[in-house]
Formats: C-alpha cells, sequence, structure tokens
C-alpha cells in the first residue's frame, strides 16, 4: 500500500520563442526531493490546451497528492505573483505550442467563473518577503494555458473528497532569458528554487491564513 505523502508541482515546457522556461527548471530542480516529510512529484506539461485538459486530474486521481502546485513563466513580472483567482475563460493572445489560439470559450462549460487558490497566500507572501524573495498577491492569471492549468486544478480539488489543497505561482524570466529582453526584470534561478519551496512549507505548516491588505486600488 502506498502510504508515503506526496506533493505535486507542475511546470511547463518552453513557449512563445523561449528556448527554457523557469518553471521546468524549478520542477525538474525539486523533483523527488523531500519537503517537509512529503515527496516531490514533478511533472512538465506542454504548452497547449488540449492535453492539458485532462492531464493534471489525471494525476491528481494516481497520486492524491496533499498540495498541488502549479508554477509557470510570467515574463516581464518582477515578483513570484501568488496567483489568488483562476477565471473560467479561455483568451489566447497567441498560438499554444500545438498552433492553436481558442478565443472566448470557457476552461470548463457551465462551471463558476472563477475559482480561488486554496493556499495561505499572505503566510507566503510575509515568508518570502522576510527571506528577502521579491513576491505579491497576484489577482490574475492571464487567460492562457497558465490560467487554464490552474482553474482545472481547483476545480478537480474541490470535487475530490481527498482534502488536497492547491494553488498557482507564476514566475519572472530567468537572467539568461532577460538578457534577450533589455530592461525587463528577471530572478535567478535560485532563489525561485528557495521561494517555491517556501511557499511548500508554509503551506503544509498552515491551513488558514491570515488577514494582510495585500490588495491592490487598480
Ligand atoms: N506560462 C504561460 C503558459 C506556460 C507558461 O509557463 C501562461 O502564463 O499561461
Amino acid at each position: 500500500m502506498k502510504t508515503e505523502k506526496v506533493i505535486l508541482l507542475t511546470g511547463f515546457e518552453p513557449f512563445g520563442g523561449e528556448t527554457i522556461n523557469p518553471s521546468q527548471c524549478i520542477v525538474e530542480a525539486l523533483d523527488h526531493t523531500l519537503i517537509g516529510g512529503h515527496r516531490i512529484v514533478g511533472r512538465v506539461l506542454p504548452v497547449a490546451f488540449a492535453p492539458c485538459e485532462c492531464l493534471v486530474a489525471e494525476w491528481i486521481e494516481e497520486l492524491n497528492p496533499a498540495l498541488v502546485i502549479g508554477l509557470g513563466q510570467a515574463g516581464g513580472r518582477s515578483e513570484l505573483s501568488l496567483e489568488r483567482i483562476a477565471v473560467n475563460l479561455i483568451d489566447a493572445r497567441i498560438c499554444d505550442n500545438d498552433g492553436s489560439q481558442p478565443v472566448d470559450v470557457p476552461v470548463q462549460a457551465g462551471a463558476a467563473a472563477g475559482l480561488f487558490a486554496s493556499l495561505p497566500l499572505k503566510r507566503i507572501l510575509l515568508a518570502l518577503q522576510n527571506a528577502g524573495i521579491p513576491a505579491a498577491i497576484s489577482h490574475s492569471a492571464g487567460t492562457y494555458v497558465c490560467n487554464q492549468v490552474f482553474f482545472l486544478t481547483a476545480s478537480c480539488l474541490a470535487k475530490s473528497t481527498s482534502q488536497g489543497r492547491g494553488g498557482f505561482i507564476h514566475v519572472p524570466w530567468l537572467p539568461e532569458q532577460g538578457v534577450n529582453h533589455p530592461g525587463q526584470p528577471s530572478m535567478a534561478l535560485a532563489a525561485m528554487i528557495e521561494g517555491v519551496t517556501l511557499a511548500i512549507r508554509t503551506s503544509l505548516a498552515h491551513e488558514a491564513d491570515i488577514a494582510l491588505a495585500a490588495g491592490t486600488t487598480h
């Protein structure tokens, strides 16, 4: 019988003209490691809407993870973005890696308009900032494949009886990508790995969040 407690950590392949994706690098670095007594199972997703419709739900069924944390690249952002809400909308600005570009369709027909992360985001924000890692709460994960995967993860966890919790973190470009985007922010891989590890530790330690103003006025 499988008794090991696991955490599903997902990342994505490169897309949009990049040759690397920091989310994939983080997942590969943390795969098989132990964090807070939980084994990290790292999986890399294609940047393609159709295959991502089923993959995460299949992996949740297979692994029964205590936590599901999705990672994705958000080029141009300067901080680790703790995504608060997934919207039930796909509006692809660019084609996915399979050449498809769905516009104005729901992620899941008939489902809620939005689903929240079930991680203690404010606690994670404080932990990251105290560790000197730039972080922010984000109120939009976009309308592309990351938002789709975040929505499907939240939907799957809400329906399951397993008590698993989950969320999504967008990460900046790596410095080696940043050299091709002058004037744009980037973050070292080591800081991202430390930040994701801290986010996992904080999520394992606390189910409930704290009240801390971290919203935006626009
Ligand atoms: N970022 C994209 C998809 C894959 C990734 O790493 C996004 O933010 O939707």
